[in-house]
């Protein structure tokens, strides 16, 4: 592992003005200064999963890249909003084809989860919906601390797009310092 851990965000919102989205952007802020967050590429151009395109054209090119970054890096946030009481559509189309990978990313790579939405208990459904996936491909998931932004509307500066409420900025930057922490226990050293 590198001395500053290397996190990656993958995030489950496709639209332009994405609470999510500025979530993400606030990460490097409030990250301990042993991590750099980084965004990793939209998922927004990966076509539906079909195990015909795999055979036939091989895995897409947007899924490679994707899978070349979460490698790479010390850690995985996924910040998301829940839709329907569950993950979104795009997002789990995005783990579904990275779960068909021969070198799956996603095994025994530590995990953090982040949901925010507009309701007040802050995507906590889908929380446990992506943990349930993530079992499926030995991803390490961190238990606690949790992150659910609920009315995350009124916690944002729609002019920077970034989280301006303190106590969700601390709690982000704690649930971070936790991760880094996570990372270090869990995983393989080389
Ligand atoms: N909000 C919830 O809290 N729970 C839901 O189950 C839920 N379902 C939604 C389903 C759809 C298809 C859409 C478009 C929105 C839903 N919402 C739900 C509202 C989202 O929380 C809200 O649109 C949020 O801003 C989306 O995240 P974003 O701003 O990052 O795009």
């Amino acid at each position: 592992m590198s001395e500053t851990l290397k996190v990656v965000t993958l995030l489950g919102s496709l639209r332009k003005g994405s609470f999510n989205a500025m979530v993400a952007r606030t990460l490097p802020q409030v990250a301990p200064s042993n991590m750099a967050v980084n965004p990793l590429p939209s998922i927004a151009d990966i076509p539906l999963y079909n195990a015909d395109i795999q055979e036939e054209q091989g895995f897409p090119a947007t899924v490679n890249a994707l899978a070349e970054q979460i490698r790479l890096a010390d850690g995985l946030v996924i910040v998301t909003p829940e839709y329907n009481y569950s993950v979104p559509g795009g997002l789990k189309n995005a783990i579904d084809w990275l779960s068909r990978l021969p070198d799956q990313p996603l095994a025994g790579k530590p995990v953090l989860i982040q949901t925010s939405s507009m309701g007040v208990i802050g995507g906590a459904r889908c929380q446990y919906h992506l943990r349930q996936i993530l079992v499926f491909l030995d991803a390490m998931v961190m238990n606690k601390p949790e992150f659910m932004g609920g009315v995350i509307q009124n916690k944002i500066d729609p002019e920077s797009g970034e989280v301006i409420d303190q106590a969700t900025r601390d709690h982000l930057g704690g649930q971070l310092t936790a991760f880094a922490d996570y990372i270090a226990r869990v995983s393989i050293k080389a």
